[in-house]
């Protein structure tokens, strides 16, 4: 099993310790009661405000989270009806600012909204009606709810790999993003968004997570955490090490291949539908000793997948196997290779944008069609 970074597992949920990054938090939500209706009088009682949540592109949920530490959040109260005021006022709603690109859902896992775009809102908690000839003039309680609220990502390509594969490296050299780089794994620790700009200045953003590792005596629970930031890309990007990786010295060493197998197994796992997404993979450190012995041998093993698996508890082996749109050499540091790269993301997104846009049945004839498409200077399986 694939389990991300120990300094991210004993983080509280959501929050990094070193980085301060927050990417989910609960709240609790309540909806104002209504206010009470005068039944001689025929009196109504006003409706309770509305919880209302709207995305800001400029809000993070740290700072939610400091703003209102006990994260509750409970809309006014209609008024009642008075003798001398028959119509109680309407409770103000309250309105919650939240980041654009959250996902909210309930304690049972139903989402209620996805707010992906500045100014989105929804109703997360409504408002008891006042009392009135509907309700035999007693008023109704709000809605209490408790909401979790995710933040995903939006870029338009996902990296995966494990530690110290090269993706931040990767990152610096297609953008201008500067995430850290070391030669020791778990370096980065939070999601880093970088942005590719063509000559004729298209945008594509690419997010760079955090490294997975294998590792059975980890927290489960945490082991898929930074994944959901790939759950909205358009292309999950895999990157491996040529030479492999070894955690410590305790632990197994993974050659690229078995790298690639158990990256496939994390993400069925976490959810079998990420693999719909196109993959691409790079096969870094080009620079590197017998590189070119490793390369073959890893393009050698993908043809034959489900043969090459031996080497690998079954538990480990994937049912659903990626399915590359295009394999690519790379050389991560020296900037080798990294046009294609880039040449090969923007059709796959362009393809996928055409796709998004079709009837059903063409975008099912689409994908084939797609699939037989040589890319240019990229080796496809
Ligand atoms: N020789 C060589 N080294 C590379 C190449 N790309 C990255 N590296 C080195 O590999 C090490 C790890 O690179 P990172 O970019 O930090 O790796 P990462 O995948 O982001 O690692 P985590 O953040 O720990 O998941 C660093 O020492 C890099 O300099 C490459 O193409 N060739
Ligand atoms: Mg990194």
């Amino acid at each position: 099993m694939v389990h991300l970074s120990r300094v991210l597992l004993t983080a509280p949920r959501g929050l990094s310790r070193k980085t301060k990054f927050l990417d989910r938090i609960r709240v609790y939500v309540r909806g104002g009661a209504g206010g009470q209706g005068y039944v001689r009088y025929g009196g109504l009682g006003g409706d309770g405000g509305n919880v209302v949540m709207v995305a800001k592109s400029n809000k993070t949920l740290l700072k939610l989270a400091e703003d209102f530490p006990e994260k509750r959040f409970i809309a006014k109260n209609g008024a009642d009806s008075k003798r001398l005021l028959l119509l109680g006022d309407n409770g103000e709603d309250l309105v919650v600012e939240v980041p654009t690109g959250v996902v909210l859902s309930l304690d049972n896992g139903k989402e209620i909204a996805d707010l992906n775009a500045d100014g989105e809102t929804v109703v997360v908690a409504k408002g008891g009606a006042g009392g009135g000839p509907n309700n035999d003039f007693r008023s109704k309680k709000g809605e209490t709810r408790s909401i979790r609220i995710d933040l995903k990502l939006l870029a338009d390509v996902g990296l995966v790999g494990f530690p110290n594969a090269g993706k931040s490296t990767l990152l610096c050299s297609m953008s201008r993003a500067k995430p850290k780089v070391a030669d020791y794994p778990f370096t980065t620790l939070r999601p880093h968004l970088g942005v590719t700009v063509f000559d004729d200045n298209r945008r594509i953003t690419i997010a760079d997570l955090p490294g997975l590792i294998e590792g059975a005596h980890m927290n489960i629970g945490m082991g898929h955490f930074f994944l959901k930031h790939v759950e909205r890309t358009k292309v999950l990007l895999v990157v491996v090490d040529a030479q492999g990786f070894v955690l410590n010295r305790r632990s197994t060493f993974r050659t690229a291949f078995e790298t690639i197998v158990l990256l496939n197994k994390e993400l069925e796992m976490y959810k079998p539908e990420l693999l719909d997404k196109p993959q691409v993979l790079l096969i870094n450190k080009m620079d590197t000793e017998c590189f070119n012995e490793k390369y073959e041998e890893t393009l050698n093993l993908l043809k034959n997948c489900r043969e090459s698996m031996d080497s690998i508890p079954e538990e480990l082996q994937p049912n659903r196997l990626f399915d590359f749109k295009s394999i690519i050499p790379i050389s991560a540091s020296l900037g080798e290779n990294i046009d294609t790269v880039k040449q090969t993301l923007r059709k796959i997104i362009d393809e996928e944008n055409r796709i998004d846009k079709l009837p059903l049945q063409n975008k099912l004839n689409s994908h084939i069609d797609f699939h037989s498409k040589e890319l240019s200077n990229t080796f496809i399986v």
